[in-house]
């Protein structure tokens, strides 16, 4: 196999010829970039291509087929793996609107730009850049954390579409993960999740390579992973070599043939497979391999050693009749399956389409509630729990559920119908994540990822616990939702603990993330509405564990004002104000009761709730100005959160009323007075600004 050109090779040199490919363009592309990761593509390749040409229903010229088998690289280091093998099963771009492109998504110049400014090749796979791409990773356990929501998605789709003869969904969802996947604790989370629902669907494949970036594995981790997983309900096979082709096509048969829980295939492998030094003791696995190992390396492969970025010939025909051959017919076979389906269940079929393009059915916000005014009111985790029942009426594929706080939540879904996602009965749409934050925003994301419109919920002093998966919705550029209660010192008794402070000040600094705090019932509802559209960034609810308010939205603007972020809701000095209130959530109440001591005293108050900071600044100037004139210069926010960031809006002559420490456990009116949220707190606040102009 020397040379490569003339010579035509077949069976398993043909096998072999191509899996050397996936690992000389992986070693090219990581030399070129001087930057990457090469020894575990090395090692996977073969796994890899057995997998997609032999097992993956993946049709290269569909990428978007909706009963695609899901490939997720979780170990995203190993990004290259994943390019070399979207590159030579010529896997199509499709465009932002769907359009499957006649140009490939990755062409052989994109593997020349691995890892540079604006190539679609980046360090780690990024799903909004590259078609084929089905999640980003890089986060080590969050793609085995999206897997699960995959399966989950899988699960809820096959028993709400699929109808007697027409089995329109029923694929599966592989995950290659390594040792760092399995060592975060969002891996074991998720794959606990994946064994108590027993998702057959699910296929994870651990390079079981023993070495990580600081040394061996064993430094570290060196607990039986196959107990482990059995201990979570899981088959757990092993494959002993990961160039015995035959051996991977068995265990991926074991997946097959395995019902009613998911599948772990350990895989014996070495990191860096070829490379002529003993990497197993190496520490340098995360880095280019250097010219001269190059060299040795592709001598050991019988490839010639100068070339570059070579594919031989032969190789892309190999794929095309392969992975293409099969992934092609059974997408057309599909097709004429699902272009029945349509005729006999048009509503379904439309429901699809919508949901594929993240529309919404007509009349979906007709459930949404309207407040009437209450002076006393309801707290928003309340009003909340009321519109998302409304708004999931109206988009029957709007699911999700709590961490196990539910009930507190205030997220499930009770109308008629609503049912329970449970193992072995997929079809509901409550869910229930346990008490696994993380796993519960991995897992969101893969729904979503999957064409649902999936949430997931908690106390928002625990989304640190989900911070990461939050980033990656933000990132991917998906519209997951995350619902947090108890969203401040207002939680009282349970104390700093459970009392977020720098939690909102943090998120907001998020890029695309959309921080909802809204300050009464009907600010909810608008902010559902606002939520239900959004196509391209995922939405935090942050929510009141109190009661608040429900503002006479005849005396005071209308709540649809919250679409904007940010409005006047209440101006008792037309627009020229001597003093702007400005605050969130259940600080509007408080807001209103000082500007009405203020308005009492002669000053001119204008009060300006700010439920979405993000939101406001995507207004014009002139709106902006209407609502914060630059002439007020006396301005002091209102929130119970860390002060940081409100200086944007308060100016360098307003205030901040706010926390600067960690709450404390007392009764609720105890902390308000303690931490200086009263009215007279405020309006001494209001009167110092004005004093000091
Ligand atoms: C959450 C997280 N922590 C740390 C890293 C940095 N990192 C990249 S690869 C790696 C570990 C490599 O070991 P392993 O997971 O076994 O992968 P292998 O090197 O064997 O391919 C680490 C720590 C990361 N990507 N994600
Ligand atoms: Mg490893």
């Amino acid at each position: 196999m020397a040379t490569t050109e003339q010579v035509v090779v077949t069976g398993k040199q043909l096998d072999l010829l191509s899996i050397n490919t996936i690992r000389t363009l992986a070693i090219d592309a990581v030399q070129q970039a001087n930057s990457g990761h090469p020894g575990a593509p090395m090692a996977l390749a073969p796994v890899v291509y057995k997998l997609w040409q032999d097992f993956l229903r993946y049709d290269p010229s569909d990428p978007l087929w909706l009963n695609r088998d899901r490939f997720v690289l979780s170990n995203g280091h190993a990004s290259m793996l994943l390019y070399a093998t979207l590159h030579l099963a010529e896997v199509r771009r499709v465009d932002a609107n769907g359009k499957v492109l006649s140009e490939l998504s990755l062409p052989l110049e994109e593997l020349k730009r691995f890892r540079q400014l604006g190539s679609l090749t980046p360090g780690h796979p990024e799903s909004h850049l590259t078609t084929g791409v089905e999640t980003t990773t890089g986060p080590l356990g969050q793609g085995v954390g999206n897997s699960v929501g995959m399966a989950m998605a899988a699960k809820w789709l096959a028993a709400n579409f699929n109808r007697p003869q027409f089995e329109v969904f029923d694929y599966n969802v592989y995950s290659i993960c390594s040792d760092g996947d399995l060592m975060e604790g969002i891996g074991g989370e998720a794959a606990s999740l994946a064994g108590h629902l027993g998702l057959d669907n699910l296929c994870w494949i651990y390079d079981n390579n023993h070495i990580t970036l600081d040394g061996p594995a064993n430094w570290s981790f060196s607990e039986d992973v196959a107990t482990r997983f059995i201990g979570y309900g899981w088959n757990v096979t092993r494959v002993g070599d990961a160039n015995d082709l035959e051996m991977i096509g068995r265990a991926l048969d074991t997946f097959h043939k395995t019902t009613d829980r998911p599948t772990l295939i350990i895989l014996d492998s070495h990191i860096g497979y070829g490379s002529p030094h003993k990497q197993d003791s190496s520490a340098s696995h995360g880095e280019p391999l250097g010219e001269e190992e190059v060299r040795l390396v592709k001598r050991n492969y019988g490839w010639p050693e100068d070339a570059k970025f070579l594919v031989p010939e032969g190789v892309l025909e190999n794929f095309r009749g392969g992975v293409g051959k099969r992934g092609g017919e059974a997408r057309t076979e599909w097709a004429a399956l699902y272009a029945n389906y349509a005729k006999q269940f048009p509503d379904l079929a439309v429901r699809l389409d919508l949901m594929q393009r993240r529309d919404l059915p007509a009349e979906w916000d007709k459930n949404l509630p309207v407040f009437p005014p209450d002076p006393k009111g309801i707290a928003t985790r309340e009003s909340s729990g009321k519109a998302l029942n409304g708004l999931a009426q109206g988009v029957p594929w709007l699911v999700g559920g709590s961490a196990d706080l539910a009930t507190s939540n205030k997220t499930t879904l009770k109308f008629d119908g609503a049912g329970e996602f449970q193992t072995g009965s997929f079809a509901g749409r409550n869910f229930h994540f346990g008490v696994r934050e993380h796993a519960m925003g991995a897992s969101v994301n893969g729904m979503v990822l999957s064409g649902l419109r999936a949430f997931g919920a908690t106390f928002f002093n625990f989304s640190d616990y989900m911070r990461a998966s939050i980033r990656l919705a933000a990132l991917m550029e998906i519209p997951s939702v995350f619902v947090f209660t108890h969203d401040s010192i207002g939680v009282g008794e349970d104390g700093p603990t459970h009392q977020p402070i720098e939690q909102l000040a943090s998120l907001r600094a998020m890029p695309n993330l959309l921080v909802f705090r809204p300050g009464d019932a009907n600010e909810v509802t608008e902010c559902w509405r606002v939520i239900a559209q959004q196509k391209h960034a995922p939405s935090l609810m942050v929510l009141s564990r109190q009661a608040m308010p429900t503002f006479d939205r005849s005396r005071f603007a209308p709540a649809s004002g919250t679409a904007k972020g940010a409005y006047v809701l209440s101006d008792a000095g037309g627009d020229k104000p001597d003093l702007i209130l400005m605050g969130t959530g259940s600080e509007m109440g408080l807001c209103v009761e000082s500007a009405e001591k203020l308005t009492a005293a002669g000053i001119k108050v204008r009060v300006v709730s700010m439920p979405c900071w993000e939101l406001f600044e995507q207004q014009d100037a002139a709106y902006k100005e209407s609502v914060l004139p630059a002439a007020v210069t006396a301005r002091v926010s209102v929130e119970m959160a860390s002060v940081f960031g409100w200086d944007r809006y308060v100016g360098p002559r307003g205030r901040s009323v706010g926390m600067r420490s960690f709450g404390a456990s007392a009764p609720l009116k105890d902390l308000l007075k303690h931490f200086g949220f009263t009215a007279d707190a405020v309006v001494a606040e209001c009167r110092q600004v004005l004093a000091q102009k």
